[in-house]
């Protein structure tokens, strides 16, 4: 593997370089900012970014190993590059502001597991709520005109008491440390927005998933855990409450409601989901059943899975996107099944052995 370091004065970041890409070049159209780069949805914005003439830059966190598989096939584009920063490290964030002078930036860097945040509550909120208002005082302060799209999530809905479908103007009742934190931070950027005139959005985006989705959330555990089983690796998948209902969507689908959102001649909010709702337990079922797999055997409920607080319910209204011409083109089975595909072949088998569509 060869590395090659850009070295233009600033800290940028080694990234293994693969040397089969040939990219057609498009005339910059404008520039942008994405924290979170080489998470699921930096990495599908990425792509759509630089399809549509942008030169992107990522705000990339330092890892004791390499932590850039979603991203490396970028590497090759000279309008893509990675800079070292923090989002709990503002002076960070702010020289690289001031170092690519973005025309918009999207905030999706955090803390994302729901689960986790109970562990580490207080660095949940550094990274999800103190870094989205740090840079927003960085735009209030030294550069106004640049756009800013904050990732917010249905998790602020958590336990409301608002009849499902949930929109724009349900109740919000977050139900973790890290559903607190995107609860402050969409305050937060509604206060700049409204206080300041900054273009300051937010995107309350429901689950979405890929085959790009970090192993810990439920989707990937699952369609792993049967990709395992298949293998032989393995003859069990602990699970927690299968009882709990999201409304699954793909990422590849919601990071086009981002960048529209963020196309908006105002800033508005907007819930991004496909209205869709399915039990953890339905989704176990149709993974291991498309195998031809009884899921009773091999799943084992564990309590360790389970949550201080649940939030039991999520099905999105997104009728407001919709107006803007956003629609989703995946639904929860074929998200589930590109996913399953995927995680077999990783493994070395092949999916049309087992699936049975
Ligand atoms: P991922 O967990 O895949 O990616 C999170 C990204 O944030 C990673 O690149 C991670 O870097 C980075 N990050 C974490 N902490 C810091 C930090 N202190 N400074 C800088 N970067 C940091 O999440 P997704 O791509 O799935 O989600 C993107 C955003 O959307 C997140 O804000 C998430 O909370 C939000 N969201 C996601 C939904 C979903 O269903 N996927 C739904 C609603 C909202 P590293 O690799 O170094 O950890
Ligand atoms: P969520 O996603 O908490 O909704 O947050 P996750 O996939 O972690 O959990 C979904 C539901 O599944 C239940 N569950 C389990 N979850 C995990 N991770 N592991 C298990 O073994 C398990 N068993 C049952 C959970 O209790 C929960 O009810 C995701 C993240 O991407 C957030 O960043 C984002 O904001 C929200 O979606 C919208």
């Amino acid at each position: 593997m060869i590395f090659v370091h850009k070295q233009r004065g600033v800290a940028f970041c080694q990234l293994p370089r693969r040397a089969y890409t040939s990219y057609k070049i498009s005339p910059i159209t404008k520039t942008a900012l994405i924290t979170g780069i080489n998470g699921q949805d930096g990495s599908y914005l990425s792509e759509l970014l630089l399809e549509n003439g942008y030169r992107v830059w990522g705000l990339l966190r330092r890892g004791s190993y390499f932590n850039t598989s979603r991203i490396d096939h970028l590497n090759e584009n000279p309008n893509f590059d990675t800079l070292y920063g923090d989002l709990t490290d503002p002076t960070s964030v702010a020289g690289i502001i001031q170092r690519v002078k973005p025309d918009e930036i999207y905030n999706l860097g955090a803390m994302s597991y729901v689960k986790a945040s109970f562990d580490i509550p207080k660095y949940t909120l550094e990274t999800n709520t103190i870094g989205p208002l740090c840079i927003l005082e960085y735009l209030r302060t030294h550069a106004p005109h640049i756009k800013f799209y904050q990732a917010s999530s249905s998790e602020i809905f958590g336990a409301t008491r608002s009849k499902p479908p949930f929109n724009e103007h349900s109740e919000f009742r977050p139900q973790s440390p890290y559903g607190v934190s995107k609860l402050a931070a969409f305050h937060i950027t509604r206060n700049y927005r409204e206080g300041y005139g900054l273009f300051a959005t937010s995107g309350i985006l429901f689950n979405h998933e890929s085959p790009r989705r970090g192993e810990t959330f439920v989707t990937r555990k699952i369609t792993r855990g049967v990709a395992q089983i298949l293998k032989g690796t393995s003859q069990e998948l602990g699970l927690g409450n299968l009882d709990a209902v999201r409304d699954w969507g793909h990422s590849k689908d919601y990071v086009k409601a981002i960048h529209l959102i963020m196309q908006q001649e105002k800033a508005d909010e907007f819930v991004v989901a496909t209205g869709n709702p399915h039990s953890i337990r339905e989704a176990v079922e149709f993974c291991f059943g498309i195998v031809g797999l009884n899921w009773k055997q091999y799943v084992k409920i564990q309590e360790k899975h389970f949550r201080p607080n649940e939030v039991p319910y999520l099905q999105g209204d997104a009728s407001k996107i919709h107006a803007l011409g956003w629609k989703p083109t995946y639904d929860w089975k074929a998200v589930l099944l590109e996913m399953l595909e995927h995680d077999i072949r990783t493994n070395g088998q092949d999916p049309s052995k087992y699936i049975t569509t």
